[in-house]
């Protein structure tokens, strides 16, 4: 078993809808430990940045828009395998697809309103923990 850590946002949809604390309540649940903790909106050059691999397809456009919709919590999350674990609880990408019971199932919308992300490898983890916190802003 690995000690990881992890980068999730709680989205826009799930801030707005006031799901924070049921989805915060469902990290302490699982016993991972949050060592970074931002609320910010987002704009198009960050987000463009953090979805680069996707801002060829075609839903981009509209991934975009839901991003900028409101406020977003962004997260550093530590826990064994938490990369892994956490995207079994948020479920799969597709609210409808997603098993019961899980964060995607229970407050997403659709498939891009899918309330919140997780990292889906390490590499990818260790991206987006620095893309969006800095050294000084992880505990
Ligand atoms: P995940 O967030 O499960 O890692 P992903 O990396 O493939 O999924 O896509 C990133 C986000 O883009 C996803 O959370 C919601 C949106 N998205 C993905 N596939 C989509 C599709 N077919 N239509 C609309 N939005 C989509
Ligand atoms: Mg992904």
């Amino acid at each position: 078993m690995a000690l990881e850590r992890t980068f999730a946002i709680i989205k826009p949809n799930a801030v707005r809808n006031g799901h924070v604390g049921e989805i915060f309540s469902a990290i302490e649940r699982e016993g991972f430990t949050i060592h970074g903790l931002r609320m910010v909106q987002l704009n198009k050059e960050l987000i463009k940045g953090f979805y680069i691999d996707h801002i060829h397809k075609g839903f981009y456009g509209e991934l975009e828009a839901f991003m900028l919709e409101g406020p977003v919590i962004l997260m550093v999350l530590e826990g064994e395998n938490v990369i892994a674990r956490w995207r079994e609880i948020m479920g799969a990408t597709n609210p409808t697809q997603a098993e019961f019971g899980t964060l995607r199932r229970k407050y997403g919308e659709d498939v891009t309103k899918n309330a919140v992300h997780g990292s889906d490898a390490p590499a990818t983890a260790e991206r987006e923990v620095h893309y969006f916190f800095s050294a000084f802003d992880l505990v």
